[in-house]
């Protein structure tokens, strides 16, 4: 018998507990196990099969680490098949997450139990695939179509409460799944129930199946599985349930075959990787049990809300009494939302903002905080007054934190006599709603601070990345490239709107013009004054459209203009007459004859442009591996996700393509398309990003 599935006889029931840590995922020896462990109970003469999962889960899905690899059987939907078909009565006791391959088990079996605390869910569709064992057909059988499709297509966890009430599971009881479920296999045994196959339950009802597909599409912005999954849901209502199978099976492999499905997969994996860093190995975080903040602006609050409801009491320090009642007014409306979301209820709103959260203007109050995180105006003489105050009153260990977005942390940290216990932490606005986190680490950063960045995110809810010190650190160094070479195409002939059209189509949340209206024109005006102030490179094109566009008042969507026109509203926006006029004027003193750009060569610049500065980032070692960059571009920059992050996607393009158009490009203008060394490196050597990230993991 196979070690991940123990097999044990307790009277009439044959036990079958899956035990393969840490999510019992049914890899192979998990299938083989449970087709064995079947197959014996009913030679033995068992009169009922209980499936569970041994430790933290019922199996939560089909073993991912397999996709992509030659399949050997018994595959889970034959399996699937087989449990169902067993004469015996199979019984499934559920806690933890039964997701998955793991929910199509559970309905496979004929009686299902479930802890108070379980959840379920097919969540296959983040995977860029769809429930591939039976799933789309029997999950509507017992929920009805609506729910299913509803289920299938978010990948909702489902609690076990509403699994009970939608028909997904028969009972909840408390207490040890093994336990509870040979209770109820007993109990199912002394009172003659049938065996129950779900594939013998009438089709579920009809829908406007058309509708829900091209509605899902839609939704979905590029991503097909969640509306590939509603063909798979019409076929359970439309077709006998063997056909229904098959139809699943085809559509299955037409997803598990696409770049979607790689994509999908490199950014769940990429994303647990993030945080496994050699330098972190058996290196234990402080305690952190009291939260500084200084500076109560839209950063300062997000990040103090993020922390509040964290369950860490916050001490909020601000430069005056009327702008700490500011901060709260704006701590408490981000609280409010999460009220309205039903997050918190009334009484822990009361408690977060009364109790949880204090105010003060005074440094002394920060004496007995154990993490500090300063997001005050981002100037380097303002940040050092700041670091020198808290290295007087702050206790000895405790973390002083900068939430600069592009400062040097160094140069920070020198201002203070514990250099070591200074470190950046970038959160993205607003602060308690994206999940990026830039964890900086400086020179003289110790690694039990590095490890406390990363404890802190994780209570926090974030996705950390480790980066290192340059402009920009990794996301905004990136971006500010990518942003370039759209500006360099606007001179060209290219206008902000077709550009935006095309990398939304793309699978942006939104085109970089768009980005630039919501964020606030005038900061990247702040940014272009600064650099010319410091000095640009004579090669370095510059343009002077958006200035123009600043000067006349238009900052974007807060002022109501900017690219676009939002006098319709932020969701109905409209070129702004204005803008193209100053582009033309911009070219015409530049001497520019504007050409035609397809929508192809703006993505494709676009996002070379991204590639070879991230190879950059990489190359110098501020990004660990290139898996970083993608977790940074997906969770702070709205890259699409089932494209995998921009190194995901140059591996899928193939590397000497995108080297070659680069040096093609450079001819035009080789200031701005210096090809990046790393990329130069991997393309000679015949590897891939993927490649560097293996031999980093
Ligand atoms: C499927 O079932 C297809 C079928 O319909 C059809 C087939 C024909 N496989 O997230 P965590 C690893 S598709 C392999 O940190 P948590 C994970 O990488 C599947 N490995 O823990 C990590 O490894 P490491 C549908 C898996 O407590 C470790 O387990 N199912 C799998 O925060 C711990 O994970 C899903 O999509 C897997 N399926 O969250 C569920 N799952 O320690 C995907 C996890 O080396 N999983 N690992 O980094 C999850 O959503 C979360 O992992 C879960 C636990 C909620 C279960």
């Amino acid at each position: 018998m196979s070690e991940a599935v123990r097999y044990e006889r307790v009277g009439d029931v044959a036990v079958l507990a899956v035990n393969n840590p840490p999510v019992n995922a049914l890899g192979h020896a998990v299938r083989a196990g449970l087709q064995e462990g079947i197959e014996r109970a009913e030679k033995e003469g068992a009169r009922a099969v209980l499936i569970y999962g041994e430790g933290r889960t019922f199996p939560a899905g089909a073993d991912i680490r397999e996709f992509g690899k030659p399949p050997q059987p018994p595959h889970l939907p034959e399996l699937c098949n087989r449990i169902e078909s067993s004469p015996l009565l199979v019984v499934s006791s559920i806690h933890g997450t039964a997701l998955g391959g793991g929910l199509e088990v559970a309905l496979s079996t004929h009686y299902r139990i479930a802890v108070p605390s379980a959840k379920v869910g097919l969540p296959e569709v983040h995977l860029g695939i769809l429930p591939g064992a039976g799933g789309t057909q029997r999950l509507p059988r017992v929920a009805g179509t609506e729910k299913a499709i509803e289920m299938i297509t978010t990948g909702r966890h489902v609690g076990a409460k509403e699994a009970l009430e939608a028909g997904i599971i028969d009972r909840i009881e408390d207490g040890d799944p093994r336990e509870i479920g040979l209770a109820y296999a007993n109990e199912l045994l002394e009172q003659g129930a049938p065996r129950r196959p779900v594939s013998e339950m009438p089709a579920p009802a009809p829908a406007d199946f058309d509708a829900i597909y091209n509605a899902t599409l839609k939704k979905g912005r590029g991503q097909l599985s969640p509306a590939v999954a509603v063909r798979a849901v019409q076929a359970a209502s439309e077709l006998p349930f063997d056909e229904g199978l098959r139809r699943e099976r085809e559509l299955f492999m037409e997803l598990m075959n696409s770049d979607q499905r790689e994509g999908l997969i490199h950014a769940f994996f990429a994303e647990r990787a993030v945080g496994k860093l050699p330098e972190l190995e058996g290196v234990s975080p402080r305690p952190v049990n009291k939260l500084g903040v200084i500076g109560g602006g839209t950063m300062g609050a997000g990040i103090a809300t993020a922390a509040l409801l964290s369950g860490l009491p916050v001490v909020l320090l601000e430069m005056s009494d009327e702008a700490a009642q500011a901060a709260k007014a704006r701590i408490a409306g981000n609280l409010q939302g999460a009220l309205k979301r039903g997050k918190i209820s009334q009484e822990q709103f009361e408690q977060l903002t009364e109790k949880a959260l204090t105010l003060t203007t005074s440094y002394d109050d920060l004496a007995d905080v154990d993490l500090v995180i300063e997001a005050v105006f981002e100037d380097m003489d303002v940040k050092k007054k700041v670091f020198a105050q808290l290295d007087a009153v702050c206790k000895p260990g405790a973390v002083l934190a900068s939430n600069t977005s592009y400062l040097n942390i160094d140069e920070i940290a020198a201002t203070t006599s514990r250099p070591q216990d200074v470190i950046g932490l970038h959160f993205f606005s607003p602060a308690h709603v994206m999940k990026l986190l830039e964890i900086v680490v400086g020179d003289k950063t110790a690694p039990d601070v590095v490890a406390t960045g990363f404890a802190l995110g994780k209570r926090l809810g974030k996705v950390s990345v480790r980066a290192g010190v340059c402009d920009g650190f990794i996301g905004n160094r990136i971006l500010a490239t990518y942003r370039t070479a759209a500006d360099h195409m606007i001179l060209d002939g290219a206008t902000p709107y077709q550009i935006d059209e095309a990398l939304e189509a793309f699978g942006f949340a939104m085109g970089p013009f768009a980005v630039s209206d919501l964020a606030g024109l005038d900061i990247g005006w702040a940014v272009r004054k600064r650099k010319r102030a410091e000095g640009m490179d004579p090669r370095a094109r510059d343009s002077t459209y958006a200035d123009k566009l600043c000067e006349a008042g238009h900052f974007g969507q807060k002022t109501g203009k900017g690219f676009y026109d939002y006098s319709d509203g932020p969701r109905n926006r409209k070129p702004n007459p204005e803008v193209m006029p100053l582009i033309e004027a911009d070219r015409a003193a530049q001497g520019i004859t504007p050409r035609e750009f397809t929508d192809e060569e703006i993505v494709r610049r676009y996002m070379a442009a991204m590639v070879n500065e991230a190879a950059k980032v990489v190359g110098e070692g501020i990004a660990r591996r290139p898996l970083d960059v993608d977790v940074t571009l997906l969770y702070g920059y709205g890259f699409p996700r089932y494209r995998g992050g921009p190194m995901k996607w140059a591996d899928m393009q193939g590397l000497p393509g995108l080297l070659a158009d680069i040096q093609e490009w450079a001819k035009e203008d080789d200031y701005f398309w210096q090809p990046a060394p790393l990329l130069e490196q991997l393309v000679a050597e015949g590897k891939t990003f993927d490649d560097l990230n293996k031999e980093k993991s």
